[in-house]
Parts: C-alpha cells; sequence; structure tokens
C-alpha cells in the first residue's frame, strides 16, 4: 500500500516501473542523485514564510549590519519567503560541499590576535584557496536539476504541485530553482531547518559531525518532499568564535556587524579603507577564518575530496610582495576561476599593503620595545 501524496491527500500514480513518487521515495532519491551530483550532504525542509527571520533581517538591516553590501537591503520579504521566489514551491532542498583541506588552520598562521604571521606572509581564507565555489556549485546544480528532470520527472504524476497549483507534466523551469550565495536565500536558516547543521553563535552553520567549512546551495522545488529533522543547536556555554573575533564584529550570537568583520572588509568593502578598517585587517589578504579555527566542531572535519577546492600552488599564506608585484594580465592568469577575483587586483593589493603596514608598524613597535627594555637595563 502507498501512502498518498500529503500535498493532495490523493495516492500517488506508479509509474512503468513500479516506483512511486511520495514524498519519501523522493527524498530518498533526491539524496542519491545530490550525491552522484557530486554534493557531499542534502538536506529537505518544507518551504513556508519565515515572519521571525524577516524581523531579524530588517533588524540586522535597520542596525546597518550590512556595511556596504546595500544589495542586501533589497526586497527582504523575498528573501525570507521561498513562495515569492519559486511560485507554488513546497519543499527547499538544502545543499551541503565540504571544502576543509589539509592546509594549517589560520590561527596557527596569524596567530588569535589575526596579526601574527611570519613577517611578509598574508592570509588567503580556506574557503578561497581553491576553485571559485560559485562555479563548482552552479555546475552540480544543473548536473542535479538535469537528472531530476530525466530521473524523477517521468515517474511524477500530474498531481505532484498539490491542489492550488495548475496541472501538467514536471518542467524543471517551472518547478525547481536553483540558487548559491548572491540568491535572495537565507541559505543558514533553511539548511538550519532542513537538518545539516545548526546556525552557532559566529552565524555559521556547523554540523555536529563534519564542522562547518562547507559551502551551501538551495534548490526550491514545487514537489512534496519528506522534510528531514531540525539540527538542535551544540553550542552551549561556549564562547570561542566571539571571544577570538579580533574585531568584536560578532555583537551577539548569531549577529554579525559585517563593518567590523574582517571578510566583509577584504573582500566586500570597495575603495580605501579607513585607517582603523586597515588596522583591523591584520595580516588578513582575503577572508577570515578565525571564528571557525577556534571552534570546537571543526576538530571533527576533514579535507573535502573534491579536487577543485583544494589549495592552490602558493595560496596557503602567501608571500605579499607576490601579490603586490603581480600586474592585471599575471593576476588574471593566476587568479582564474578563483574567489579573489571578486576582490579584483585593486582589493587585494589594497589588503596586501594594509598587511604590510600593519607588519611594519609590529617591527617598528617591537624594535621600539627593545629599544625602551635597552635604555631601562643601561639605567640598572
Ligand atoms: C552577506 C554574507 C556575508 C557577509 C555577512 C555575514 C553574515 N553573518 O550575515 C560577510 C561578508 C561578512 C560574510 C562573511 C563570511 N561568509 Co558569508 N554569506 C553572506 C550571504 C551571501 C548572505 C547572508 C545573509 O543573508 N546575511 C544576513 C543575515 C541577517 O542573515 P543570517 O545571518 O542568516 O541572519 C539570521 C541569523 O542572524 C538569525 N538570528 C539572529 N538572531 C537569532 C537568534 C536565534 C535564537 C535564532 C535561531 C536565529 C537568529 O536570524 C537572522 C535572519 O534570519 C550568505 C549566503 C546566503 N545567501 O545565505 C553567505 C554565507 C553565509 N557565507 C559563507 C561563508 C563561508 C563566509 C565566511 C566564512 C567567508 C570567509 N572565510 O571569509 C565569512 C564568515 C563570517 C561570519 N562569521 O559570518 C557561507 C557559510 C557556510 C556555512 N557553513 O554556514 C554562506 C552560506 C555562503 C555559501 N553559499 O556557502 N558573508
Ligand atoms: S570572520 Fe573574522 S572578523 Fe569576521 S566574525 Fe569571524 S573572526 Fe570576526
Ligand atoms: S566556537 Fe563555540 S559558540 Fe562558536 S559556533 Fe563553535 S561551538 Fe558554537
Amino acid at each position: 500500500m502507498q501512502e498518498p501524496n500529503s500535498a493532495t491527500g490523493r495516492p500517488p500514480r506508479a509509474d512503468a516501473d513500479g516506483a512511486d513518487a511520495s514524498p519519501q521515495s523522493l527524498r530518498a532519491a533526491l539524496g542519491a542523485l545530490a550525491q552522484q551530483a557530486g554534493f557531499s550532504r542534502l538536506g529537505v525542509a518544507r518551504a513556508h514564510p519565515r515572519p521571525e527571520d524577516l524581523e531579524r533581517l530588517q533588524a540586522w538591516l535597520a542596525a546597518g549590519h550590512h556595511g556596504t553590501m546595500a544589495w542586501l537591503e533589497r526586497d527582504p520579504e523575498r528573501r525570507s519567503d521561498p513562495g515569492r521566489v519559486l511560485a507554488g514551491a513546497r519543499s527547499v532542498l538544502v545543499l551541503a560541499l565540504d571544502y576543509d583541506c589539509d592546509a594549517v588552520r589560520s590561527v596557527d598562521f596569524v596567530g588569535r590576535d589575526g596579526a601574527s604571521a611570519p613577517e611578509g606572509h598574508g592570509w588567503i581564507s580556506r574557503y578561497a584557496l581553491g576553485d571559485d565555489y560559485h562555479e563548482v556549485i552552479e555546475r552540480r546544480l544543473a548536473a542535479l536539476t538535469d537528472a531530476i528532470a530525466r530521473q524523477l520527472g517521468p515517474r511524477l504524476s500530474d498531481d505532484f504541485r498539490g491542489p492550488d497549483a495548475p496541472p501538467g507534466p514536471f518542467d524543471p523551469r517551472r518547478d525547481l530553482r536553483g540558487t548559491v550565495d548572491y540568491g535572495p536565500v537565507l541559505e543558514r536558516r533553511w539548511a538550519e531547518e532542513a537538518g545539516l547543521g545548526w546556525q552557532g553563535k559566529h552565524s555559521l552553520l556547523v554540523h555536529p559531525q563534519h564542522g562547518s567549512f562547507f559551502f551551501l546551495a538551495t534548490l526550491l522545488t514545487t514537489l512534496t518532499v519528506a522534510p528531514d529533522t531540525p539540527t538542535l543547536d551544540h553550542c552551549g556555554s561556549c564562547s570561542r568564535c566571539i571571544d577570538v573575533c579580533p574585531t568584536a564584529a560578532i555583537v551577539a550570537p548569531r549577529v554579525v556587524d559585517s563593518r567590523r568583520c574582517i571578510s566583509a572588509l577584504t573582500i566586500e568593502t570597495k575603495g580605501p579603507l579607513s585607517e582603523e578598517q586597515a588596522r583591523w585587517v591584520g595580516d588578513h589578504v582575503f577572508g577570515c577564518d578565525l571564528c571557525q579555527d577556534v571552534c570546537p566542531f571543526n576538530r571533527f572535519s576533514r579535507p573535502s575530496d573534491e579536487p577543485a577546492l583544494r589549495p592552490r600552488p602558493g595560496s596557503v599564506g602567501p608571500q605579499l610582495a607576490d601579490l603586490l608585484s603581480l600586474d592585471e594580465a599575471a593576476f588574471a592568469a593566476r587568479f582564474a576561476g578563483s574567489p579573489l577575483r571578486r576582490a579584483k587586483l585593486a582589493g587585494v593589493q589594497r589588503n596586501a599593503l594594509a598587511v604590510q603596514a600593519n607588519q611594519g608598524r609590529r617591527v617598528t613597535t617591537a624594535g621600539s620595545d627593545s629599544g625602551a627594555l635597552d635604555d631601562a637595563s643601561a639605567d640598572s
């Protein structure tokens, strides 16, 4: 006996080989297809408006926490309601792609203060050591969309969209909508509901076994898919991420002020940095991993087996002089298909110069300190 389709109450139609399209069988089939398409994990949530997230998002924007990212102000209602992104959305498929690697943790390179790297070197954050994840994930979303249409589409009865939507055969352009990162979806909120982890105090999604070094993407769909169970918050009384942040950018648990976040300053901020911002950057040339590096759950994360995300030669703790010697052509060749293109050559060199100045000040301060000691010993 097949279970009725929970969207329509009607039994699902069996296809020629007897496979059904119940929410449970769809969940199992989608999990397998997501892995075949190269994702590490799939989680599923029921699509619904999220009024509490709309309120929090509006409060975050009103406080100016988005900094220079004005695009985040566009249409918060849409960001908090998948039905406004895909008409008739019934499920949110959330996809995780692991990106950890064998490289040293930044906290062991730039230090807990974010400003103790070996002189002449800066830090490029873990997620940016290999190829640009947007491109990797977009290719995979396309492969997954194609596989769903080819392998599951023909199995779906014409009532899969539920009673309120017009019937018709499954059409991936109408029934699926993939987004990654800059799409109008609060990915971490859906990922939490879909059981892929919980939003830690640094605001990133943490999985109890896999830690937080993974990307997220979503595939909204009109299909009714059996949802997963949300993950419980395991942060407890820990506050390591808040304590380590050198710029106090985590202003409350799960709330990041981008105006102080080194990641936003080094990647998203265009034009010159103020003197204060340039000091906050410490030794970071692109992005920041400190709040994730100290999280106890990242002890469990393993290197990703994804070749495209492995560190490129020279990307771990790069030499500042190398970065500063690049011209446009050399930058384009060295960072083709890399996330660093987002900051452009001008942004990367602005950051490298800030790091150089910060290190220069350190040397001078250390020099004047030892001078003070010498003076003291001379007096005694
Ligand atoms: C804008 C953005 C940034 C901004 C702002 C960061 C931020 N915390 O919002 C900046 C540039 C600073 C940034 C930095 C980074 N980012 Co970013 N970023 C995004 C982006 C594009 C949008 C995030 C967004 O909408 N923020 C707006 C705020 C309001 O949303 P929110 O944090 O989800 O807000 C909710 C919570 O705060 C929650 N909340 C608040 N209070 C409470 C209380 C309770 C009780 C609860 C339950 C919830 C709650 O409600 C809010 C509204 O829903 C997402 C992709 C996406 N589309 O989601 C990637 C994303 C979050 N970034 C990602 C990454 C990897 C990073 C960096 C690690 C990169 C790096 N190494 O430098 C850093 C980490 C910095 C940090 N600690 O956040 C990944 C995270 C993957 C993961 N495992 O979680 C994402 C998902 C991209 C992706 N597709 O993989 N990022
Ligand atoms: S990414 Fe760096 S600056 Fe931003 S919140 Fe985390 S530790 Fe702070
Ligand atoms: S460091 Fe501690 S508080 Fe921060 S996310 Fe990890 S477990 Fe939660």
